[in-house]
């Protein structure tokens, strides 16, 4: 890269505000500016979230030759066999939290894992490098949302364990403590800060 953004600002590809807003927070921290960026990226159909990230960040970088990250993240539910997985977003979209929680009824097992995976790209690369994050905890049984507070997606029956609230009844600070998606992020930055 001829001048140098990098290590000091990241474009994010999402249609996603709120994920945004939580990478802003982060990024904020390690003196990382980070701008958004609404680029249609191709999203392939794959049970991993790392191939999917990986091909989503060069679509993204060959619309604005940018340095840029992308973020697949999914939702693992144990007694369902890891459903819905990288398939979140499309069951959100069409059951929701309310049909998730009817699969669930009745189920004691109620274990489940967000996982995030960043994928970062640049001009200087020949393949992405990905970042990962986990959180492991549980489906709670009806949906905990505080008003003011921040959620979006299935923060609402989303509980990490050893914590008495669900990511819907967090501010965005908190719910960082603890994400799939800070973890990554952190991950990403700490390497992407040294970089120049
Ligand atoms: P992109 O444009 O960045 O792809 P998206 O919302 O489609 O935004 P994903 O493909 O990663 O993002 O979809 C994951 C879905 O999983 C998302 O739409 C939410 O419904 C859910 N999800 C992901 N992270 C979540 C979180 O932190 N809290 C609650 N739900 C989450």
């Amino acid at each position: 890269m001829s001048f140098s953004l990098k290590g000091k600002v990241i474009f994010f590809a999402t249609s996603n505000i709120n994920k945004f807003n939580e990478a802003r927070k982060v990024f904020n921290k390690y003196k990382i500016a980070a701008a958004m960026l609404r680029v249609k990226k191709l999203e392939i159909q794959s049970n991993n979230l790392e191939e999917i990230a990986k091909t989503s960040v060069i679509e993204a970088f060959k619309k604005c030759n940018l340095p840029i990250i992308v973020e697949d993240a999914g939702l693992f539910v144990e007694t369902l066999n890891d459903f819905p997985g990288p398939y979140a977003a499309y069951v959100y979209k069409t059951i929701g939290n309310k049909g998730l929680l009817k699969l669930m009824e009745q189920v004691e097992n109620r274990k489940a894992k967000f996982r995030s995976v960043i994928a970062y790209y640049d001009a200087d690369l020949e393949v992405p490098l990905c970042f990962k994050g986990e959180v492991v905890g549980e489906i709670i049984k009806e949906q905990r949302k505080t008003k003011n507070k921040y959620g979006f997606g299935f923060d609402p029956i989303f509980k990490p364990i050893d914590c008495d609230k669900t990511f819907a009844e967090m501010s965005i600070t908190e719910k960082n403590k603890y994400s799939h998606r800070a973890r990554a992020l952190r991950k990403f930055a700490e390497w992407y800060r040294h970089q120049q």
